[in-house]
C-alpha cells in the first residue's frame, strides 16, 4: 500500500459524519439517517465510537430482523451467546435473548446486563419488537456521571471497594428449568452461577473514566464490611444513581433500536402496561474483565 493509499483510506475512514442529536449535556443521543443493515464500515466505526462517547444510542425508523441484528452485532464486536444460562429465542438465534411479557421477561430492576460473569458484555443491541399501546419505556443511567457527583469522600471510599455479584436470584430458575444445562459464555458452558467480584468503581478501558459498577439486579454484597455497612453503602449508590439527573428515559417506537455501553451504564424497563404484551430482541457483545482504579481491592 502506498502512502497515498493509505492517506485516502484513512480519509474514507474519517470522511462520514453521523446525524447525532445529543439527548442531554453528556448523556444519550438519537442517531438519524442511518440505516443498520446498509451502514458501511466507516458508519459503523463511527457508531462504535458514539457508543462510547454518550453511552446509550437510540436509532429510530430501522427495519432489523433476527438476522440482521445478529449480523450487526458481529459488525460491531464479537456477540455472545443470548445469555449464560437463557437459550436463544429460536434455534437458528442463539444469540438473541428475548424479553417477552407474555413469558414474565421483565426488567424492572435497575441492572447493567450479565454483570454476575467474570467477563460482562461490554454493549447491548435492543430492538422493539412488539410494543404496547403505551407505557414500557426504558430509563438508562449514566454511571460515570453518577461517580463524578458523589462527594470526594464517598468517592473515595467507593474507589477502594469491591462487590460480589450474584446471578441465582434472578436466573437460577432459568438454570433449573434447564436441568442445569446452561449456554457457553466466554468458552464455558454454565452449569452453575458461581457469584464473583468485581470492583465498585470501574475504569472504563477506552476512556479511563470512572463509573459505579454496583446494581439492584445483580449485586449481592460488599466484600469485607459488615452486612449493614454493605446494606448502606449499596442503598447509598443505588439512591445516587437513579437520581432523575443522571437518567435518560426513551419511549418506544415501532422501528426503534437502542445500543448501550454496559461499562458506564444501568437501566430499567417500567413494567406499566397491564396485560398488554411486549416483546424485545436482545444481542449482546463481548466485554473485558472490570478493572478498578488503582488502589482498589483485587478481587
Ligand atoms: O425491556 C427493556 O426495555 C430492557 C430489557 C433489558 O434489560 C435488556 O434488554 O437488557
Ligand atoms: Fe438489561
Amino acid at each position: 500500500m502506498t502512502v497515498t493509499d493509505l492517506q485516502s483510506d484513512l480519509q474514507s475512514a474519517t470522511a462520514v459524519e453521523l446525524s447525532v442529536e445529543p439527548l442531554g449535556p453528556s448523556f444519550g443521543a438519537r442517531v438519524h439517517d442511518l440505516d443498520l443493515t446498509t451502514a458501511d464500515d466507516a458508519e459503523i466505526a463511527e457508531v462504535r465510537r458514539a457508543l462510547v462517547a454518550h453511552k446509550v444510542l437510540f436509532f429510530p425508523g430501522q427495519r432489523l430482523d433476527p438476522d440482521s441484528q445478529v449480523a450487526l452485532g458481529r459488525r460491531l464486536g464479537e456477540t455472545t451467546a443470548s445469555h449464560p444460562v437463557v437459550p436463544g429465542v429460536d434455534e437458528n438465534h442463539a444469540e438473541i435473548y428475548a424479553l417477552d411479557a407474555a413469558e414474565d421477561g421483565y426488567a424492572d430492576v435497575w441492572h447493567t446486563d450479565v454483570t454476575f460473569v467474570r467477563r460482562p458484555p461490554m454493549a447491548s443491541v435492543l430492538r422493539a419488537v412488539q410494543l404496547p399501546p403505551t407505557g414500557g419505556d426504558t430509563n438508562w443511567a449514566d454511571l460515570q456521571l453518577a461517580y463524578d457527583s458523589l462527594s470526594a469522600p464517598v468517592r473515595d471510599l467507593a474507589d477502594r471497594l469491591t462487590a460480589v455479584h450474584d446471578g441465582n436470584r434472578a436466573f437460577g430458575y432459568y438454570l433449573a428449568q434447564r436441568g442445569g444445562e446452561g449456554s457457553e459464555w466466554d468458552g464455558e458452558r454454565y452449569r452453575s452461577l458461581d457469584p464473583v467480584e468485581h470492583p465498585v468503581v470501574r475504569v472504563h478501558p477506552e476512556t479511563g473514566r470512572k463509573g459505579l459498577f454496583v446494581n439492584p439486579g445483580f449485586t449481592s454484597h460488599i466484600v469485607g464490611v459488615s452486612d449493614a455497612e454493605s446494606r448502606a453503602i449499596l442503598d447509598l449508590l443505588y439512591a445516587h444513581l437513579q437520581k432523575p439527573e443522571h437518567i435518560v428515559r426513551h419511549r418506544w417506537r415501532p422501528g426503534d433500536v437502542a445500543m448501550w455501553d454496559n461499562r458506564s451504564t444501568a437501566h430499567y424497563a417500567n413494567r406499566d402496561y397491564g396485560d398488554f404484551r411486549r416483546v424485545m430482541h436482545r444481542i449482546t457483545l463481548c466485554g473485558d474483565v472490570p478493572v478498578g482504579p488503582p488502589g482498589a481491592q483485587v478481587p
